[in-house]
């Protein structure tokens, strides 16, 4: 094989976010930029050459030419096999399997998630161990590292590889296979849940379900998995073909953005189950009919049910969440006397705690639950898990949702986004609540009392490394908390996010709309961040 040496220069503003590396496709498409950001990685690895990576995408537009130009990259660099999804194809939570079923060194996963895709939209691209899971900050750190200071890259010469017939190639001491995105995932799938009970409850008419794809990465592998497998009527799932452009929507599976979803959920005769999935398949959202589930209450939901599912029968060890997400599963932790972790925004934190063994099962506000069956966020596994538990319980997922609160009191929860908000303005917000932390404990505003105000920092438990700045927590004497962040994962400006969340335990409250039971908190939250003051908005671009 011929390999070739380039020259390159370092590009300003590689550094990972939340996850990976995520900008504009035309910030891709510079010459070198992708390049230098692979080699970077492989500059970062030790003791890889001979052995296995995983590579796949989730189709978006510049997918397949990035696919081809690491391909020749990582036959330069001495990888000894590479494991495609045939297309270029694989959700996030597919390419965590695949590494840790074929026990691969790595991975390198191209998607800007639930962001918009297209030649004028973003790309991503980002780097999993050999756990399956993101790699964690101190790979990122010395990733970035070498992203400033490189000087070139090296690249194999072939043609391009066929991506699209599954099948073995062998390129010198390379050899590349490309592979059946959906069927490992969907043999895991069937490992975990209770399929028959499912099938049966699906044949039955108990269950009858609508899946939004979102023309994105879960398109193929729901279709197999709903329709095919566990007999949902065909057309259960719908935008089911993956496109580059994603049909020119915004695969995040939010009410906002799934509102074809929201419609069929919220309209008259309405399917017992709906669910959606983002760009890549690692998000989810969860409906019934007539009814949003909140991630933080799926999570919580699924904590206190875990028992009913046949991978988790025997007892799950412990739950995590991410700081932001409301503390609904840690009143579930506390009852059945399990540990629970709360650690900063981004899936790479709760890997070292699976790993560990301490937990079983952890989630995020931002649309994400998972358990230790892989080392990412799975959308679809969300979905099945709900299945199953509709299965056994027989309820409804509103009836489900209400004996939950009954029983634990219900977090009222919601989270403000300002998008693009000029970068300065909202690090101006964030020093400004930075600067009043010391004042506010004791305080009173409005109806609340300040408990605590500080930045939110973590220690890992397992390796004790220290991540700081990972957000500001103002926490209340009754357990409301409003927390301030900037996101890791926008490509303009700075998204800044507000979360918002106040329990209640009187179930004749439960029924309240989230916004007004969360009103003069919301008012609490500007008059501490100034931020419509400061930006000029009006409102928040999203709320969910
Ligand atoms: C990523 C991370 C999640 C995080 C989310 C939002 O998800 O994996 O852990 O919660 O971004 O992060 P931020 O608030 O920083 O934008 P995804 O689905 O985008 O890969």
């Amino acid at each position: 094989m011929q390999t070739k040496t380039y020259a390159t220069t370092a590009y300003e503003g590689q550094k990972p976010g939340t996850s990976g590396l995520r900008k504009k496709v035309k910030v891709f498409q510079q010459p070198k930029y992708l390049e230098n950001f692979v080699q970077s990685i492989f500059n970062s690895l030790v003791d890889f050459q001979g052995k296995t990576l995983v590579l796949g995408g989730d189709g978006r537009y510049y997918n397949r030419q990035a696919i081809q130009i690491i391909i020749k990259m990582a036959a330069a660099s001495g990888f000894g096999e590479l494991i495609i999804g045939q297309g270029g194809l694989l959700s996030t939570p597919a390419a965590s399997n695949i590494i840790r079923k074929y026990q691969a060194f790595g991975g390198i996963v191209l998607s800007a998630s639930h962001n918009p895709g297209g030649p004028d939209e973003d790309f991503g691209i980002k780097y999993n161990v050999s756990n399956g899971g993101p790699a964690p900050e101190k790979f990122t750190d010395a990733l970035y590292e070498h992203t400033t200071t490189i000087s070139n890259y090296v690249i194999a010469e072939f043609d391009d590889i066929d991506l699209d017939s599954v099948g073995e190639t062998q390129i010198g001491e390379l050899k590349i296979r490309v592979i059946d995105p959906v069927a490992d995932y969907a043999q895991l799938m069937a490992e975990i849940f209770d399929f028959d009970l499912i099938k049966q409850s699906i044949a039955a008419g108990l269950i009858t379900l609508r899946f939004d794809a979102m023309h994105a990465i879960t398109g193929p592998y729901a279709t197999h998995i709903l329709e095919e497998v566990l007999g949902a009527a065909p057309g259960s799932v719908f935008n089911a073909v993956p496109l580059e452009d994603f049909g020119g929507g915004h695969p995040d599976p939010n009410m906002v953005h799934a509102h074809e979803l929201t419609e069929i959920m919220l309209g008259a005769n309405p399917p017992v189950f709906g669910a959606a999935s983002d760009g890549d398949g690692d998000r989810n959202m969860i409906m019934g009919a007539h009814v949003f589930v909140t991630p933080s209450d799926s999570l919580a939901i699924m904590a206190a049910n875990a028992r009913l599912i046949p991978a988790y029968a025997k007892g799950i060890s412990g739950v995590a969440r991410s700081m932001p997400t409301s503390q609904a599963v840690d009143r579930v932790a506390n009852a059945l006397n399990l540990p629970c972790y709360e650690t900063p925004t981004g899936w790479k934190f709760f890997g070292n705690l699976l790993d560990a063994g301490k937990i079983t099962l952890c989630g995020e506000e931002s649309f994400g639950s998972g358990s230790n069956h892989v080392r990412e966020k799975d959308g679809l596994w969300a979905v099945l898990f709900w299945l199953n538990l509709l299965a056994r319980k027989r309820q409804s997922v509103a009836d489900i949702v209400t004996e939950h609160w009954q029983k634990f009191g219900r977090d009222i929860y919601c989270r403000h986004d300002y998008e693009a908000v000029d970068s300065d303005i909202a690090n101006g917000v964030v020093d400004h609540l930075r600067e009043q932390l010391d004042s506010l404990p004791g305080k009173t505003l409005g109806s609340y009392t300040v408990k605590f105000a500080d930045e939110f920092s973590y220690t890992d438990p397992v390796d004790h490394s220290v991540s700081n700045h990972q957000g500001i927590r103002i926490g209340f004497s009754d357990g409301s908390r409003i927390v301030f962040r900037l996101s890791g994962t926008g490509t303009i400006g700075a998204t800044v996010r507000i979360y918002l969340e106040k329990y209640e335990r009187d179930a004749k409250n439960h029924a309240e709309d989230a916004q007004i039971a969360l009103a003069e908190l919301i008012e609490i939250a500007e008059q501490l961040s100034q931020l419509k003051q400061r930006s000029g908005r009006t409102e928040p671009t999203v709320i969910t």
